[in-house]
């Protein structure tokens, strides 16, 4: 009797197993890309720009929780980081000097005073928005953070390109945005179900400033 039952248990998880294998493999079969050229209107290819894509309804599953800026010869690397709401970044100095690390932005206000090496706590950024990082003792230094609300986003390359995979079906807010754009950009609503999106978006931004910096031995920096 009992091995009868056993029997009986282990068909049904069988079962299970198989209905939920089935059903990820409709979602994958489901799921869809979506590659977004980005060119200034003369045609040039633009670099750091953000895709995101913002689902229309549904709760935005977690992505990544952590991510790196380092400072490396008196510059931020990245220039742009995109990360999702509630993501720790570790700010770790390459650099054999101080840095002074800093926002204003409303998005999230802090600091990291003078400090060599790896800071012990990595910064939470937890609210949506766009976080512009200074450093007090190059002035020169700038990065930014896009702190956005949904774990579909990435940044164009050199060639101006990005590709966002693994996005379930779906209706999502496109959203484009620049740190040095000349203006804002529309959101553009679209639809997605399986295969790939080819999206062509135009994007005029101003060139980055090329600021010399000053000779390493000067003024202790
Ligand atoms: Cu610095």
């Amino acid at each position: 009797m009992a091995d009868r039952a056993g029997h009986q248990t282990g068909r049904l998880t069988l079962r299970l197993i198989l209905a939920a294998l089935v059903l990820a493999l409709a979602c994958a079969a489901d799921a869809a890309s979506v590659t977004v050229r980005v060119r200034t209107p003369a045609g040039t290819p633009v670099e750091d720009a953000a895709v995101v894509l913002d689902a229309v309804s549904g709760v935005p599953p977690k992505s990544r929780r952590r991510a790196t800026i380092e400072q490396r010869n008196r510059d931020f690397v990245p220039y742009l980081s995109i990360v999702q709401k509630g993501t720790a970044i570790d700010f770790p100095n390459r650099d054999p000097f101080k840095h002074h690390v800093y926002s204003f932005s409303p998005a999230k206000v802090f600091e990291i005073k003078l400090y060599a090496g790896k800071p012990a706590n990595p910064v939470v950024f937890d609210e949506t928005g766009v976080v512009a990082l200074g450093c007090n003792i190059h002035d020169w230094m700038e990065a930014y953070v896009l702190v956005v609300d949904t774990p579909w986003f990435a940044k164009t390359g050199a060639d101006g390109v990005v590709r966002i995979d693994r996005v379930p079906a779906g209706a999502y807010r496109l959203r484009l945005w620049h740190p040095r754009q000349k203006a804002a950009v529309a959101d553009i609503g679209i639809e997605l179900r399986g295969a790939t999106r080819h999206i062509d978006l135009a994007l005029d931004v101003a060139p980055r400033a090329i600021v010399a910096k000053p000779p390493l031995d000067v003024g202790g920096y």
